[in-house]
């Protein structure tokens, strides 16, 4: 069953059950079957015929070291065969069913769980199956995500660490890791320009997570006594974010109890950028209210437009009312490894957090996102409850090494071997020119848009991120003045493109309405796969598909 050698056809219709894998090894010659290309034994996953085996006859059963081996080597084959194929142009980026076609098993690929084990034949059919229903997120064509990409090296990162299987709540289980994530966070302040006696930081799940955290220190930072007294004993606290910042903020309200209806959304300029004088005046009328507004969220390249709030002034306003600024560079943050790029985030280090996330613009496989906080020490206090069954304070070691205290979590996922085999691979030039690339395939696609009759552009002025959008303009639409009427057929027109595309399954755009814009487009770049050929393609794909759609009159 060495799916990386067999042919296409075979390994597309292999049935679970494990028919056609034996009619497969029928089929197979000798010629068919490469010499094994490294020290894996490879003669055993040839003969081994796994319809009889089960997962009890794997480690830690007695003689169960070879058997285990040769599982792997298909394990690996299936996955290679799935990478290999994630970076060929004429695969599919998806192979689109809906909910209940896969509920009730396609092919006998089954989502419901037995009684009674199956045998390893079945499992790795299964695993075939689950990758080949998925997303193929590393294909050139996947638009769909700010993370996309399917990095080499981070994926071998993110295998070693599932083998570790450990969790990053002490150092005693954890050395290497908890090492290596002091490095990482020391070099992202160091980026970010903060100085040698600030910062501290911890990778968490996500960016909303991130931006959560910076809500939380934010409130704890100037109103202490919350971690013991709660929000009773606070005034009614305000936060300010601007009308194109990610919901995460919004969400963080609800979640700590301040209240999503006391985050103050500021208006954006028609750029998508905060308008710092909107802020300003904001902050003044919550004072005049009574309120105590206490933080204010930047963003350093927005989900939908990709724009950069103005940081400096943002700064200014922040000190003057002696406010807690956090930049939200989850998007943003990559754009600072390039030289070219990274005045876009002219004042991010006046920050008293950010959030930023390698599992998007640098590449890393989901997920990698860190909170970096400038004050050291903050995360400690807010978050430690010192349970003494894990924290022990008479370790025989520095147990300012185990970090776990200083989160939100208990178990923590270790998110930040990847990212250090990737920057150990590639260098922080490898992660500029791979920016630079992102940015230059978003420049090449505004150019194109611009030539075309087809195609209308949201903003005209050059794209700041990688994000572009855009509406597509059937044949219907294209000589009717602007108005009501013109906005609800547009309106219809990207989500019946983007039906017809996944159903076809080459390719993957997201679209959104956004503020008074109906859908549209956004095309965004983070996939250093991604070459102008696929943007080339993308732009025919959606001219084809959305040529003769229907729109209701
Ligand atoms: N803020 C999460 C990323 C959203 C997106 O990929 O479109």
């Amino acid at each position: 069953m060495d799916y990386l050698h067999l042919p296409e056809s075979i390994i597309e219709h292999a049935k679970p059950g494990g028919q056609v894998l034996a009619e497969s090894k029928q089929h197979r010659s000798s010629s068919d079957i490469n010499p094994p290309q490294t020290a894996i034994d490879n003669t055993c996953s040839i003969t081994k015929d796994f319809s009889c085996i089960y997962s009890k006859d794997l480690l830690p059963a007695l003689s169960g070291e070879d058997t285990t081996k040769s599982f792997f080597q298909e394990l690996v084959n299936i996955l290679l065969s799935y990478v290999c194929k994630s970076f060929r142009r004429s695969s599919k980026v998806l192979d689109f069913h809906h909910p209940h076609q896969l509920r009730e098993g396609l092919e006998g690929f089954s989502l419901e769980l037995p009684d009674q084990p199956e045998n390893l034949e079945q499992l790795l059919v299964d695993c075939r199956d689950t990758l080949k229903y998925g997303v193929k997120t590393g294909h050139p064509r996947f638009f769909n995500q700010l993370s996309s990409g399917l990095d080499v090296i981070g994926l071998a990162g993110e295998w070693l660490t599932s083998t570790a299987n450990t969790n990053m709540f002490t150092y005693e289980v954890s050395p290497v890791f908890i090492l290596m994530e002091e490095i990482l966070l020391k070099k992202m302040q160091e980026i970010v320009g903060w100085s040698e006696e600030e910062g501290d930081g911890v990778f968490c799940p996500g960016g909303t997570m991130s931006n959560l955290y910076s809500v939380l220190l934010a409130r704890y930072h100037f109103f202490p006594e919350v971690k013991t007294k709660g929000m009773t004993a606070l005034p009614r606290l305000i936060l300010f974010t601007s009308a194109h910042s990610h919901y995460s903020v919004k969400k963080s309200a609800a979640v700590l109890g301040i209240g999503s209806d006391n985050v103050v959304v500021v208006k954006c300029n028609d750029r998508g950028k905060m308008i710092p004088a909107e802020l300003e005046s904001s902050i003044i009328t919550a004072k005049d209210q009574g309120c105590v507004p206490f933080y204010v969220n930047a963003t350093a390249g927005t989900t939908v437009y990709g724009a950069f709030d103005p940081l400096n002034a943002i700064a200014d306003i922040c000190e003057s009312h002696g406010l807690w600024l956090h930049v939200d560079a989850a998007w943003g943050g990559g754009l600072l490894m390039s030289n070219l790029h990274r005045v876009k985030l002219q004042g991010i280090e006046r920050a008293w957090s950010v959030t930023w996330n390698p599992h998007k613009m640098m590449g890393a496989p989901l997920q990698c996102s860190a909170i970096l906080v400038k004050k050291r020490g903050l995360l400690k206090d807010c978050n430690q409850m010192c349970a003494e069954y894990l924290f022990q304070t008479d370790k025989h070691y520095d147990t300012s090494y185990d970090t776990g205290d200083k989160t939100i979590q208990c178990g923590r996922h270790v998110d930040v071997f990847k990212l250090w085999l990737m920057w150990k691979a590639k260098g922080s030039e490898g992660f500029e020119s791979q920016v630079n690339k992102c940015l230059e395939n978003a420049e090449h696609l505004f150019d194109k848009l611009k030539q075309r009759p087809d195609f209308e552009l949201v903003f005209k002025s050059k794209p700041e991120h990688s994000n572009v959008c855009f509406w597509y303009i059937p044949p219907g639409l294209r000589n009717m003045s602007p108005g009501p009427e013109r906005n609800r057929r547009l309106h219809e027109v990207a989500p019946k493109i983007k039906a017809k595309m996944m159903e076809q399954g080459m390719a993957m755009i997201g679209y959104q309405p956004l503020g008074d814009k109906v859908n549209f487009f956004r095309c965004v770049f983070s996939n250093p796969a991604t070459q102008t050929e696929d943007v080339d393609y993308l732009l025919e794909e959606i001219a084809s598909l959305g040529h003769d759609i229907c729109i209701r009159d």
